[in-house]
């Protein structure tokens, strides 16, 4: 039977769609990417270059390689892939202290020691998971491309982040519309070196095993305007908008764009964190957001999402034994 039709019988009858119970059966679902889909593919600058398609084909054929036991493999990336990264890093170098979020920054500085990160080279995911780990217990895992929000939502639970490994198109490294090493490892994995972000993660997965396709929705429209394009207040500056998702952290043009908040007649729109509305906000893949959710702090943004999650409807809780890296079924109702 194919996974993901097939039903899974759990407790009091109630019948779920089936979900990983043990981090090996990550292998199962990381290799079901999706096609791009029109509106990525349209958008996509590389689809005619030739060079830039092999080169991601080669890499998809790595990442589908990786299994959950085996470490992380090394990726010799060329003097091109480099001299994109190169110019990504400047852009956002020039931002970073004025936009991302505190725990962001400290973060940036900790993996600049530990993990190799710098302007001139691209980090190994394999030392990025490492070190995440030793902090948080939230690891990388490499993926070939675009899962689906079950799929993807369903690695959260297991503190695993899937993790793509090719480079954006040097044509336009501002902004792209689909996932690559430099929204992932400049965008993303700093924010993993943070308990309280990662927890926030961990709990929007955790939601999301054996949830309906109605909530599955929900969780990834709330991953959408936290994980990715989630805004903060700081502290000591209350009045300025700091960025802690990650497709801001990397994106020279939206972080600007985001951070700026509204101005006469243009900008986006800003609202209060609230899940309840964030799960009902639809959003666009391929331009700037029109709306961006501005969260307190993290730790707030968390106690929010654990409210909204606790109220889904379910048969059952799961939580996460970060020692034998199983699911186990809690509480039912
Ligand atoms: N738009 C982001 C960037 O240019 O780095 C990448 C993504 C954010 C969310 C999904 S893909
Ligand atoms: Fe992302």
């Amino acid at each position: 039977k194919e996974f993901g039709v097939q039903k899974l019988l759990v407790l009091d009858e109630k019948e779920v769609d089936w979900f990983p119970r043990h981090i090996s059966e990550l292998d199962l679902i990381a290799n079901r990417t999706l096609d791009a889909g029109i509106d990525l593919e349209a958008d996509h600058p590389g689809f005619q270059d030739d060079v830039y398609r092999k080169r991601r084909e080669e890499l998809a054929r790595f990442s589908k390689e990786h299994s959950w036991n085996k470490p992380i493999a090394h990726i010799e990336y060329t003097k091109d892939e480099v001299h994109c990264w190169s110019m990504v890093w400047d852009k956002m170098e020039q931002l970073w202290q004025k936009y991302a979020c505190h725990e962001y920054l400290d973060a940036l500085e900790l993996m600049k020691k530990h993990c190799n990160y710098n302007r001139d080279s691209i980090p190994q995911q394999a030392d990025i998971s490492k070190f995440l780990e030793s902090r948080t217990k939230f690891k990388l895992r490499p993926v070939s491309g675009l899962l689906s929000s079950r799929d993807f939502l369903n690695g959260l639970a297991f503190r695993t982040f899937f993790c793509t490994q090719y480079i954006r198109h040097s044509s336009r490294p501002l902004y792209t519309p689909e996932p690559d090493i430099c929204h992932e490892l400049l965008g993303h994995a700093p924010m993993f070196a943070n308990q309280d972000f990662c927890d926030f993660s961990q709990e929007i997965g955790l939601a999301s095993l054996g949830a309906s396709d109605a909530d599955i929705e929900k969780l990834a429209r709330c991953y959408w305007f936290s994980v990715e394009f989630g805004l903060c207040k700081d502290r000591n500056t209350p009045s300025e908008l700091k960025a802690y998702g990650a497709g801001l952290l990397s994106s020279f043009g939206e972080l600007e764009y985001a951070c700026s908040g509204p101005v006469v007649e243009v900008g986006p729109t800003i609202l209060e964190w609230d899940p309840e509305v964030a799960s009902k906000q639809d959003f666009p893949i391929t331009t700037y957001q029109p709306v961006y959710f501005l969260a307190e702090s993290l730790q707030d943004a968390k106690m929010k999402m654990r409210r909204f999650c606790e109220d889904l409807p379910r048969p059952f809780f799961a939580r996460y034994n970060s020692q034998t890296q199983t699911i186990f079924i809690d509480r039912p109702v």
